[in-house]
């Protein structure tokens, strides 16, 4: 097992908090990631709603996550480079594929990895991630650089919801009862952190299709 050692906490019924699991390898990561973004560059999207996004991203994987005026959904082909997205680096497919087995997800294999990038003042409301086709299948985050307040509610947009701190090289897994659950994370503060200097990276890996 790649994370043997660690404590894990249970946020949720579902949800699965390893803390710091990946802080030894964030460099590596962050590497990996200055990478995929060489090759497919962190864009904004708007929403079905035509609304900009506050959070930058692009994806690596055999498809990626894409939103315009028409919808949200899987794409093999970047929209922006009109090429096919990088490939997920065999670092990422080995961190998502552990801590999903951690958690007791063993045949976790993710064709999709979507990187946010949150500037001071980002944020993302409160929604389900519902664009994958296999929901038996957890989706694993992971965190680097500044820490964010994370929202965590319930199957139902009105339920109550609770609030924990993703900080650097924490990794989730959610999973289960909570693969469907609202959730989103609140404005990123200013800050300065040793690797990522003003920025908090977050890495989803998926099962998209
Ligand atoms: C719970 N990202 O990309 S990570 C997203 O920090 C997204 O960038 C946030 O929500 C971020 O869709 C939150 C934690 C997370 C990610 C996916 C989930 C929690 C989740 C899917 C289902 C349930
Ligand atoms: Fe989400």
């Amino acid at each position: 097992m790649l994370f043997p050692d660690l404590p894990t906490v249970d946020i949720a019924p579902g949800a699965t908090l390893l803390r710091g699991a990946v802080e030894n390898c964030a460099t590596e990561l962050l590497g990996r990631i200055e990478g995929v973004i060489t090759v497919s560059p962190l864009r904004t999207v708007i929403t079905p709603m035509g609304k900009s996004m506050s959070v930058e991203m692009t994806n690596c994987g055999d498809v990626g996550w894409v939103s315009d005026r028409t919808g949200y959904r899987y794409e093999t082909i970047d929209p922006l480079t009109s090429s096919a997205w990088p490939a997920l680096p065999v670092l990422f497919a080995e961190i998502a594929h552990g801590a999903a087995a951690q958690a007791g997800f063993p045949d976790f294999h993710p064709d999709a990895c979507l990187i946010n990038r949150y500037a001071v003042g980002s944020k993302m409301g409160l929604h389900q991630d519902r664009d994958e086709q296999d929901f038996t299948q957890p989706i694993v985050s992971v965190s680097l650089g500044l820490p964010i307040t994370f929202n965590f509610g319930g199957n139902s947009r009105s339920d109550a919801t609770t609030k924990t701190m993703l900080s650097h090289g924490d990794v989730v897994v959610f999973g289960g009862p909570s693969r469907l659950a609202f959730h989103g994370v609140g404005t990123l503060r200013r800050g300065q952190h040793p690797l990522t200097g003003p920025y908090r990276f977050n890495l989803t890996f998926r099962c998209a299709s």
